[in-house]
């Protein structure tokens, strides 16, 4: 589907548009932040994909995503889930998620890249990634867990986030009062292993403040 975000999607500059090839030299990674919760294993890079970088990949995934609109049931009423979504993968990968079934039809170009340095930094491949448009500040998730059985136990999630900051939470499923807050920046990767996603659940809520566009990438491995 095409999508029109308006002025706020153009970021000017010599990058906007380029993504770099997965064979150009990047900077050596750095060493992430490990974010201590009881029940999860959580590293955070605030700056895997520098800033050029990052406004390229932002620009190209938001021109060359293969975005879709999706509906989803809440309380017997059907309407369009707040955000766009694209998956990508090894071909024939499926993710059954929300009542969805999504089938992967192969790579994105503009994805290669950003898979090679989340593999570097995670130290594993992933088969699928799935993205999400929050296109402004109305844009959200609600709170859930990435606990599907294709994922298998204790799944390892790599999420990149490019564009406007938005705040990711996590609340302990179990005991409620226990909640984190991470603002996820431009070019940062979060990675969530272990049993975090056992444990744990997440969102983005929307935003209080008027944001821009922010694509998000969580690197999967379907079993
Ligand atoms: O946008 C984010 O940071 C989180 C997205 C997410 O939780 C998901 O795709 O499962
Ligand atoms: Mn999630």
């Amino acid at each position: 589907m095409s999508i029109d975000l308006g002025a706020r999607v153009r970021l000017g500059g010599g990058a906007a548009g380029r993504y770099a090839p997965a064979s150009e030299l990047r900077s050596p990674i750095t060493a992430p932040k490990r974010i201590t919760l009881p029940d999860a294993e959580l590293m955070l890079w605030r700056e895997l994909f520098a800033g050029s970088e990052s406004a390229g990949y932002l620009q190209g995934l938001l021109d060359g995503a293969d975005w879709r609109q999706d509906r989803i049931t809440l309380f017997g009423r059907t309407v369009n889930s707040p955000r766009l979504t694209a998956w990508y993968g090894e071909a024939g990968v499926t993710y059954a998620y929300s009542g969805l079934s999504l089938v992967a039809g192969g790579w994105l170009p503009a994805l290669l890249g950003i898979r090679e340095r989340v593999g570097q930094a995670a130290g594993k491949s992933f088969n699928s990634v799935l993205l999400n448009l929050y296109r402004n500040e109305a844009d959200s998730v609600g709170w859930h867990s990435d606990d599907e059985p294709s994922l298998g136990a204790n799944p390892v999630i790599g999420s990149v986030s490019f564009g406007a900051t938005r705040t990711f939470q996590l609340q302990h499923k179990r005991c409620k009062t226990a909640r984190s807050v991470i603002d996820l920046t431009h070019g940062s990767f979060l990675l969530m292993s272990g049993s975090t996603q056992h444990h744990w659940r997440h969102r983005v809520p929307k935003s209080n403040l008027p944001c821009g566009p922010r694509v998000n990438l969580t690197f999967r491995t379907i079993k």
